[in-house]
Parts: C-alpha cells; sequence; structure tokens
C-alpha cells in the first residue's frame, strides 16, 4: 500500500513537472504587429502562457540569448514543450488546430479543407499587402536616418489595396465570412501600417471604420491593436520629425523608468 502510494506520488511529480516543462512560452514586443496577432489568439483562446518581452528598441533581438532561441533575431517566437515556433501564422495556425475546442461553432481557423484553401489565399494576399504597405512606409531607410518620408508614388497602389479590404467588408462583416476569425488579426494590423505611413484619407473606406468598431468591442482591442497602432504612429511621427537619433533617447528612457 505504502509502495502504490510513493508510486503515485512519484507519478503526481512527474506530471507536475512535465506540466511545468509544457506551459507556453510567449517571446514578443508589444509594438510588433505580427506579436499582437499571436497575443490577441492566446488571449481569444484563454491560453495561459508566460511572456517575455524583447525590447526591440532596445535591440535585444540581437543579442546571443535571443538568438538560440530564433536565429531569425525576431519576434514572435512561440515555444510549446519542445517546439518552438517563429512565424506569427504558423504559431496562429498551430495555436488554433492544438487549443480550440473541437466543437466551438464559430472557430477563428476553419477545418474545413476547402475554407482553409479560401482562408490561405486572404491570408497570403494580406501578407503582400503588409509588406506592399512597409515598402511604401519606406521604414527602414527612415530608421537609418537615409530617408525623411514615405515613397509618394506607391500611394495610388497602396489604396488599391486598401480597396480590396473595403470591398471584402461590404459584404461580409469580418474579413473571412459573419464571424471572428485570426484574419481580422492580421489584417487589422495590415491596414494600420497604412496609419503609421500618416495616411489620412481613411473616410474613402466606410466599411473599414464599422469593421474597426466591431473590432473595437473585443476586450483586449485596447492593448493588442489601438496602443500598439498608436504607439508606433507616434514613433514614425517622431522619427520623421527629429531623425534616428530619438530611438536612442527612447532607449534611455525606458532604461530610467527600470
Ligand atoms: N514574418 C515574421 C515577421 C516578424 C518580424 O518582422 N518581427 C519584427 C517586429 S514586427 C522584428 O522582430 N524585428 C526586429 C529585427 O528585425 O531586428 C512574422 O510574421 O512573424
Amino acid at each position: 500500500m505504502i509502495f502504490m502510494n510513493l508510486q503515485q506520488c512519484v507519478f503526481l511529480i512527474i506530471y507536475y513537472i512535465s506540466l511545468i516543462n509544457m506551459t507556453i512560452e510567449f517571446y514578443y514586443h508589444q509594438q510588433s504587429p505580427p506579436s499582437c496577432v499571436v497575443w490577441m489568439i492566446l488571449k481569444e483562446l484563454g491560453i495561459d502562457y508566460k511572456g517575455t518581452v524583447v525590447d526591440l528598441i532596445k535591440d535585444e533581438q540581437k543579442g546571443a540569448a535571443f538568438a538560440k532561441i530564433n536565429p531569425r533575431k525576431q519576434v514572435p517566437v512561440l515555444k510549446d514543450g519542445d517546439v518552438t515556433l517563429t512565424e506569427s501564422r504558423s504559431i496562429a495556425i498551430y495555436l488554433c488546430t492544438k487549443y480550440e475546442k473541437a466543437d466551438k461553432k464559430e472557430k477563428l481557423y476553419p477545418r474545413d479543407p476547402l475554407e482553409q484553401a479560401k482562408f490561405h489565399e486572404l491570408m497570403m494576399r494580406d501578407v503582400d499587402n503588409y509588406h506592399f504597405f512597409g515598402t511604401y512606409l519606406n521604414g527602414e531607410e527612415i530608421f537609418a536616418g537615409r530617408a525623411k518620408g514615405v515613397i509618394e508614388p506607391l500611394l495610388p497602389r497602396c489604396e488599391e489595396r486598401l480597396q480590396e479590404y473595403e470591398d471584402i467588408l461590404a459584404k461580409n462583416k469580418y474579413i473571412f465570412g459573419s464571424h471572428l476569425t485570426f484574419l481580422d488579426f492580421t489584417c487589422a494590423h495590415t491596414v494600420s501600417g497604412m496609419a503609421m505611413t500618416g495616411f489620412k484619407d481613411w473616410e474613402k473606406y466606410p466599411n473599414l471604420r464599422k469593421w474597426k468598431d466591431t473590432l473595437s468591442k473585443l476586450p483586449y482591442f485596447e492593448e493588442c491593436i489601438k496602443a500598439p497602432t498608436d504607439a508606433n504612429v507616434q514613433l514614425f511621427t517622431l522619427l520623421l520629425e527629429k531623425g534616428p537619433e530619438v530611438l536612442m533617447a527612447l532607449a534611455a528612457a525606458q532604461e530610467q523608468k527600470k
């Protein structure tokens, strides 16, 4: 009997240790759009995780410790036991397929193969738009102090791409139909990439405005969409006004706060 109890005890200890090891670890930065996409999925699905902020302002992602976690030196990263994933959309699909309840009707990621194919089509198009808006934003050149603004001639093509979302949202309440999916998270951050460029003509896109109002009811909207967008808009405005030295000042101010 004592032996049995001891055996049970050892089993329980091993079980609890394995649970500790299985805690999901999430490496992110609050102003990183792909990090925010994963962050919202963790919140929406109610998944427990241990979050670690990697300070991009201080270039923490380039340090040796983080390079061991992601040799590409970027956030987000998700570690789940032995699994390490380093691309936001692959993390998104992993979390949804592994942790979203099978009997949940309105899933964040579809399970039907045809629906998945259509979902991936929009997802890839959104990646393309995200990078296109990024090219227009000219961020790398501005960060390096080699440019003072966006690449103006690309604006009409950016507007065409914004119109794609507008047209989708003329038919649907959400990006992928009548309920929330994680495409709403990725697309919200793509569209807010245009806000970072100083784009102001939003009245041309009433459906985008309605969609934003819908998303603003999500309990994590402030933290995971509004605050990061506002902070990034502010950062770019400052960068353009004062040049890249402003980043050093920001890093120093953060250091002082600690
Ligand atoms: N394709 C990646 C992009 C990740 C990415 O661009 N991360 C940025 C933050 S938004 C980063 O870590 N940048 C730091 C650097 O490149 O030094 C994803 O979607 O996860």
